[in-house]
């Protein structure tokens, strides 16, 4: 054993995880190799923090929440207002976006378990006459951005370890669907381990650690390690709008949702979507402790859930979509101070037995942040997440509620038209009734078969 692997081998040791070299005497050369490069990638300091996790998990602290302020809704019917002072500074981020200032983060690392597709989730194809997959949804919406403001916002995929190929390959093949490929960067998260129940660290093999992609959170020292801030402030790019791959509805960029954490000079801002059901599984934008956070509903009493206010509606109502903007300065001092996310710890299968996985969650950054700012956007226009096999927030469930907001803003386009049978609105056409409206005044729609509605040549 040469010296650096006896260190690491003592390291390991002292930590209670000699195990991880158990195989070692009957390992090939290569093999030992790997397993000194996979090991020299585990942060041993790390093990502390996550046997915290694992016993918050077990008996979390009660926590004093209070409701946290948000920019709701001006209008809560169809087609929607957004709040006064967010549309009155739509101008702000209009302008922030002609400058070129802003880039999109779209998060595709993710393993797709739950929704059991093989593949990258992205790869899905969700649109019901073209077959549109997610990652050209996102693309489309690009693109039209650019042609709207003039400047077609840089591209940063996160991805895992698992799909980067796969992910890049899909992405080349349809010719980055018509972005510039040097404005479209990939780049992989990082990993983490998993522990058993006696603090053990969970082999994959006699020559590997088993981990998986260190959640949504570890986009921060992923954009920074991987010199995807670097290239953003190279590009003069100030603020991310940060979205994740399985929000069909979601836009990629929004001028008034740019335009309120600009003027508030946020650090951070979120949008959520008003939670109506006291039981919806969602975490919840409020103050713990007064301070701004994402709670998840696991950790509300049931009389916190249910608690309502003076006009009747709950207290804790802000839904959390997973879509954010963040100020690149605030991005880049979390990296410079090596500011680490805290680990959350969930029991799940690995190698057929029960461990604990962990992750770091990306609106944990919310507590850091010096100003943050919530707005509230219509659920049904912006959050239609494809999750499982089946349900609401299954592939059939997301196809059937874009059908219904896309037949209801024909309607309101158009009210001399019939019903189509099927709709399906391209992306780079408009992302909303109100676009859709202006989108198709005066043209010649066919109504009387499935209905397509693209941009004109
Ligand atoms: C998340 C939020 C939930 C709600 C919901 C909205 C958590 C714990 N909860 O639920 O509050 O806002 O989203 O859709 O986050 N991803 C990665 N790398 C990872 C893990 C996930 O890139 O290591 C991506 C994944 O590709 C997907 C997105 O993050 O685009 C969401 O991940 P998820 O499906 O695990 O989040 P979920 O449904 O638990």
């Amino acid at each position: 054993m040469s010296d650096s692997s006896q260190a690491l081998r003592q390291n390991f040791q002292q930590a209670g995880q000699g195990h991880v070299f158990d195989a070692w005497d009957s390992l090939a050369e290569r093999a030992r190799r790997r397993l000194v490069r996979q090991l020299e990638q585990v942060d041993l300091a790390q093990l502390a923090a996550m046997r915290a996790a694992i016993t918050a998990v077990a008996g979390p602290v009660p926590r004093k929440l209070s409701p946290a302020p948000a920019f709701a809704m001006a209008d809560e019917s169809f087609p929607y207002l957004l709040h006064d002072a967010a549309r009155a500074v739509v101008p702000v981020g209009d302008r922030a976006l002609r400058r070129g200032e802003v880039a999109v983060i779209l998060v595709a690392g993710g393993q797709g378990t739950r929704l059991g597709f093989d593949g990258p989730k992205g790869c899905y194809p969700i649109l019901p006459l073209s077959g549109m997959t997610l990652f050209e949804v996102f693309a489309r919406k690009l693109l039209r951005a650019g042609r709207e403001y003039g400047r077609t916002p840089p591209l940063y995929v996160m991805v895992g370890n698992h799909n980067e190929q796969a992910t890049r390959a899909f992405f080349e093949e349809h010719r980055c669907f018509g972005l510039n490929p040097a404005d479209v960067k990939f780049f992989a998260q990082g990993e983490l381990p998993a522990l058993d129940d006696n603090g053990r660290l969970v082999m994959a093999g006699p020559d590997a650690l088993w981990t998986a992609p260190d959640g949504h959170g570890g986009v921060i020292a992923a954009m920074h390690s991987k010199g995807m801030l670097a290239d953003m402030r190279a590009r003069g790019v100030r603020y991310a709008s940060y979205v994740q791959v399985d929000n069909l509805q979601i836009p990629v960029v929004d001028a008034a949702f740019l335009g309120l954490h600009i003027s508030e000079g946020a650090e951070v801002s979120l949008k959520v979507v008003r939670k109506t059901d006291p039981a919806e599984k969602v975490g919840i934008y409020c103050l713990d402790d007064g301070v701004p956070s994402i709670v998840e509903y696991t950790e509300f009493t049931p009389a916190d859930s249910n608690l309502r206010g003076q006009d009747g509606r709950l207290a804790f109502w802000q839904g959390n979509m997973a879509v954010h903007v963040f100020g690149l300065e605030f991005l880049q001092r979390l990296a410079d101070t090596s500011t680490q996310l805290p680990l959350h710890a969930a029991r799940k299968k690995v190698n057929d037995a029960e461990a604990w996985k962990f992750e770091r969650f990306v609106f944990d950054t919310i507590p850091l942040a010096n100003r943050v700012v919530c707005m509230e956007v219509p659920r049904e226009e912006q959050f239609l997440p494809l999750k499982n096999p089946d349900g609401p927030f299954g592939p059939e469930g997301v196809r059937a509620a874009c059908q219904q907001y896309w037949k209801k803003a024909l309607k309101l386009a158009r009210p001399d038209l019939a019903e189509p049978p099927v709709i399906e609105v391209d992306p780079a056409l408009c992302e909303n009734a109100r676009e859709l409206a202006t989108a198709i005044q005066g043209r010649k729609v066919d109504t009387s078969g499935p209905l397509r509605l693209e941009p004109q040549a």
